[in-house]
């Protein structure tokens, strides 16, 4: 028997909005359709995932923080923060454990100011581009790092 893994699915400013506007670029699931296939997946990889949103950088800086003592694994779309937030990188390179960085679009094909992400430095691995199915291969690419 192993130990089933804790996992923090962390989500920035805005993404509580999935479904309300924007489906052609963001798709048409809302956050919490996500939410609920991220915990059916889950189920089946046996990991425990914490999903969490929040518009303030303060705020998810402090969950960063807390995940040091409890979780094994963060998943990050850090939304529009990616892009602009030191602090979040600063609070990411604190926790020692492996950081997936995650994007519904594919940022890179988008303007030119989504190119650069403050996060990727620090990322065991990059995942945008697949609309909200990149949250299940999110979670499995997880699975894999923490069972390897
Ligand atoms: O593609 C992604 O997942 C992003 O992280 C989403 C961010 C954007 O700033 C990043 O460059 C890429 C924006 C999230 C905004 O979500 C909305 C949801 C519904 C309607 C409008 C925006």
């Amino acid at each position: 028997m192993t130990d089933t893994h804790n996992v923090l699915v962390l989500n920035g400013p805005n993404l509580n909005m999935l479904g309300v506007r924007e489906p052609k670029v963001y798709g048409s699931e809302t956050l919490e359709s996500i939410e609920t296939s991220c915990q059916r997946i889950a189920n089946r990889l046996d990991i425990s995932v914490l999903f969490k949103q929040s518009n303030i950088e303060g705020t998810l800086v402090s969950w960063i923080q807390e995940a040091r003592e409890t979780q094994d694994a963060i998943i990050i779309n850090a939304g529009a923060f990616t892009h602009t937030s030191i602090a979040i990188l600063d609070a990411l390179q604190l926790v020692e454990v492996p950081v997936i960085e995650l994007h519904l679009s594919n940022i890179f094909a988008r303007e030119e100011f989504r190119h650069h992400s403050y996060i990727s430095p620090c990322a065991t691995g990059v995942i945008c581009g697949f609309g909200a199915a990149g949250y299940e291969l999110a979670l499995e690419a997880t699975k894999r790092l923490l069972d390897n």
